[in-house]
C-alpha cells in the first residue's frame, strides 16, 4: 500500500513537471509556427477561418478612429524596431518567402511571375536576385540592414528585369517591356516608358507593389539613423537620391484595383512570425491607405 502511494506521488510530480514544460513552450513568444501550423495556414483561407484575424488584431488596438498623421504615427510605433537580417541571409530567406507554389524548387519573380530555379542566385546575371521594390537609391540606403534588407519590400526578381526597372518610379507606361536576357526571358506583361522614368508591373502585382511602398513610407520616419521615406505624387528624376518615391495617386488606384489576396496574407504572416516580428498594416487593413493619404486622388 505504501509503495503504491509512493509510485502515485512520483507519477504526480513527473506529470506536473512535464505539464509545466509543455505550457512554457506554448507560451513562448519567440517560438515560430511549427511546420504543421504553416501548412495549415497555407491551406485555409482567411474567409474559411477567422484564426488569422484573431492572431494579429490586437496589434492594431487603439488605432480605431485615427487618420492622417496620427494613424501613421500609431502604425510606426507598432512596426518600428523590427528584427533585421544581412543582405546575404536574405537570399536564403527569399527562397522561402517567394517560393513558387507550383514548383517549390523555384522562386517566383515579383514583376514578371517568371519561375526560376532557386539555386540560380545571380548566376552570372542569368538567374535571380534581390530587388528593392522601394529603389535603394531613393534615400540612398544601399543593402545595409534596415530599409536595405527589409523583407516586406525585398523580393526575388529576374536579374535582367531588375536592371530594366532600375530605380524607376511606378506608374502607367506605354512600351511593353520584353526581357531579352538570362535563363528566363520573353514577354513580361510589364510596361516601361522612354519619356517618363517609370515602370508598370503586371496587373496582378500592381496592388502588391503599392502596399509594399505604403509600408516603407510609414515604417521609415528618419529616426535611429534611418531615412524618412515618403511617397510623392510625381516622378522623381533618375539621378535623384532624395528619399522619395512615386507615384502616389497611381499606387492608391492600383491598391484598389488589385486587392489583397491570400498569397500576400501568407507572406505577411511569415515575415511577422518567422523573421522580422512586424507586419505590413496595409495588407491587414487596406482602408488605412486612404485613411492616411486621403481620398482626393
Ligand atoms: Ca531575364
Ligand atoms: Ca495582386
Ligand atoms: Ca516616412
Amino acid at each position: 500500500m505504501k509503495l503504491k502511494l509512493q509510485i502515485y506521488l512520483l507519477a504526480m510530480v513527473l506529470g506536473l513537471l512535464f505539464g509545466c514544460k509543455k505550457q512554457q513552450q506554448s507560451n513562448s513568444v519567440d517560438a515560430g509556427p511549427t511546420e504543421n501550423q504553416l501548412t495549415n495556414s497555407q491551406e485555409s483561407t482567411p474567409t474559411e477561418s477567422s484564426e488569422n484575424q484573431v492572431e494579429y488584431e490586437p496589434y492594431y488596438k487603439g488605432l480605431e478612429n485615427l487618420e492622417g498623421e496620427a494613424l501613421a504615427k500609431g502604425l510606426y510605433e507598432r512596426i518600428k524596431d523590427h528584427k533585421t537580417f544581412s543582405y546575404r541571409q536574405c537570399y536564403d530567406i527569399l527562397i522561402e518567402l517567394d517560393r513558387d507554389p507550383e514548383n517549390p524548387k523555384n522562386i517566383e519573380c515579383v514583376f514578371t511571375d517568371f519561375s526560376i530555379d532557386a539555386e540560380n542566385q545571380y548566376a552570372d546575371g542569368n538567374g535571380w536576385n534581390r530587388e528593392h521594390i522601394w529603389a535603394k537609391s531613393r534615400g540612398d540606403f544601399g543593402n545595409a540592414p534596415g530599409p536595405g534588407t527589409d523583407l516586406h519590400h525585398l523580393r526575388a526578381s529576374d536579374v535582367s528585369t531588375n536592371s530594366a526597372r532600375n530605380n524607376r518610379s511606378f506608374d502607367e507606361a506605354e512600351n511593353p517591356y520584353i526581357d531579352e536576357d538570362g535563363n528566363a526571358k520573353g514577354e513580361t506583361g510589364c510596361y516601361t516608358s522612354n519619356v517618363e522614368w517609370v515602370f508598370e508591373p503586371r496587373n496582378e502585382r500592381k496592388g502588391d507593389i503599392a502596399r509594399m511602398l505604403f509600408y516603407m513610407a510609414i515604417r521609415y520616419e528618419g529616426e535611429n539613423g534611418e531615412p524618412n521615406l515618403e511617397l510623392v505624387d510625381y516622378t522623381p528624376g533618375r539621378g535623384s537620391k532624395e528619399p522619395i518615391h512615386g507615384k502616389l495617386s497611381t499606387l492608391l488606384r492600383w491598391h484598389e484595383e488589385d486587392p489583397v489576396n491570400d498569397k500576400e496574407r501568407l507572406r505577411n504572416n511569415l515575415v511577422y512570425q518567422r523573421y522580422q516580428g512586424n507586419r505590413n498594416p496595409f495588407i491587414d487593413h487596406p482602408e488605412f491607405a486612404r485613411d492616411i493619404w486621403g481620398y482626393d486622388f
